[in-house]
């Protein structure tokens, strides 16, 4: 039997086996894996692994914030995604004034569809301006947005009694809630008594934000999701005093899911002290913690609490970060993390000893594809799309503004050593990156709208 495409003798790892093996491609999706099979186009994938596509689920591509704007866009932003082996993105929607969330769902799909390289899906937000007209949530859900995004913090934030009614409206159409904890009440105290007596500079940004209010909060909209009923998802868990409430939580049965994020896994808050906009580079929220609290992290990928490493994606620009210096509160927060996420926690995640390579798979594109309803991503099966990587387990790379793809001209990665980088990826059959480079236009993704297994 001729297949379109076979990729032939790699080692498949996926989140429960690794196997060599070769996958016959019909069209957009994996047809057959099997022994000597035979298509109109081979690759040889001799001595790379084969994975599932990655999937981001937490990114912000030209996201407005205030006066600013994200650096990627839906092209850049999709390319440096492609390059680091993520064949799947989840982005967000806002509703304006007077907008609805289909309207505006349908504003940012017009943004994005001209752009996107890689596939799809949107969290709709729900605002405090959203809470009169939960209404609307069913529509949105109908359109293919599945998960929820609730805010703690910022000017989005939801008070107890917001949150409630938005996850009784989230769990009556049976989506997800991804929530970002943190305390405002607190920390809008804090940043306001530091400016008030000086305290200006880009390292007051972690003191105006403890890990003990990040724990806090997500105890609480944990407290929250249990009277409910509903199940949760805490995006950005960035200490062990999350991880504490994620675990008690399951440990009772809830589910309750939790992701972390490179920044968080390799950074810590030493770098607030850089001089200059160096300092001001690594702001965003939750911030950068101690390098105990990441072990913390690392243990909870190895031992299951936390479930998703996605990135959070959201760089400024060098004048952006610089323009909040004299007023750290001021310097938009936001770091990018897209196109290394997945070489780097092979890297330092497999290579380093904390779990294994099925764990990454999982962590990467199993999982997160499965909690957010994208059935055809994130494993490799006959029936799923042909996303795939060929991953070189022995190249290797040293990170820096100038070989990342993404649209700014620093990282806070520069000098990272990783051993293992994506030489070619596919999406739904076609070779989007060949020996690194993007070979794909702008346009080819698209949008999945979501929906979630019904209990
Ligand atoms: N945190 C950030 O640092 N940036 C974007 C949004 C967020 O929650
Ligand atoms: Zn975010």
């Amino acid at each position: 039997m001729m297949f379109d495409l076979v990729i032939k003798n790699g080692e498949i790892v996926t989140a429960e086996a690794t196997y060599r093996a070769d996958i016959g491609i019909r069209g957009e999706q994996i047809a057959a894996i099997g022994q000597n099979l035979t298509g109109r186009q081979e690759i040889d994938a001799t001595g790379k692994l084969v994975t599932p596509g990655a999937v981001d689920v937490h990114v912000h591509l030209e996201m407005p914030i205030g006066n600013f704007v994200s650096a990627d866009d839906f092209f850049t932003g999709t390319r440096a995604a492609a390059i680091g082996g993520t064949t799947t993105i989840i982005d967000f929607v806002e509703t304006g004034p007077n907008e609805t969330m289909v309207q505006a769902l349908a504003a940012r799909r017009a943004k994005a569809d001209p752009k996107v390289v890689i596939d799809y899906g949107l969290h709709m937000t729900i605002g405090p301006d959203d809470i009169a007209r939960l209404d609307q949530v069913p529509a949105a859900y109908e359109a293919g947005c599945a998960s929820f995004k609730l805010y703690m913090a910022y000017g989005l934030r939801l008070r107890d009694g917001e949150l409630l009614q938005a996850l009784e409206a989230v769990r009556d159409v049976g989506g997800l809630p991804v929530v970002h904890a943190e305390n405002w009440d607190i920390i809008t105290t804090l940043i306001a008594r530091n400016l008030a007596a000086g305290r200006v500079d880009p390292c007051w940004h972690p003191r105006s934000r403890p890990a003990a209010m990040e724990g806090e909060a997500a105890g609480r909209v944990i407290d929250i999701a249990a009277l409910v009923g509903v199940p949760l998802y805490i995006f950005h868990v960035s200490c062990g005093e999350v991880v504490d409430r994620i675990a008690a939580a399951r440990l009772r049965g809830q589910p309750v899911y939790g992701e972390t994020c490179p920044q968080y896994l390799f950074l810590s808050d030493e770098l607030y002290d850089r001089p200059g906009v160096s300092g001001a580079y690594p702001v965003c929220a939750p911030p950068l913690r101690t390098p105990a609290q990441q072990e913390r992290l690392w243990e909870a990928l190895s031992r299951q609490t936390l479930q998703v490493v996605s990135t959070d994606h959201c760089p400024f620009t060098t004048a952006d970060k610089a323009s909040g210096l004299g007023n750290f509160s001021r310097i938009p927060g936001g770091v990018p993390s897209i196109e290394m996420r997945f070489p780097a926690l092979y890297a330092y995640g497999v290579c380093g000893g904390w779990f294994s390579a099925n764990r990454w798979v999982d962590m990467c594109c199993t999982t997160p594809a499965r909690l957010f309803g994208l059935t055809r991503k994130g494993h490799i099966a006959a029936g799923y799309d042909a996303d795939l990587v060929l991953f070189d387990p022995q190249a290797r790379r040293r990170l820096s503004a100038e070989t990342l793809h993404e649209n700014i001209d620093w990282t806070l990665y520069d000098g990272l050593e990783v051993t293992g980088w994506p030489d070619t990826v596919l999406s739904r059959g076609e070779v989007i990156v060949s020996g690194g480079e993007l070979t794909a236009r702008p346009g080819r993704g698209r949008f999945i709208a979501r929906r979630l297994p019904a209990g």
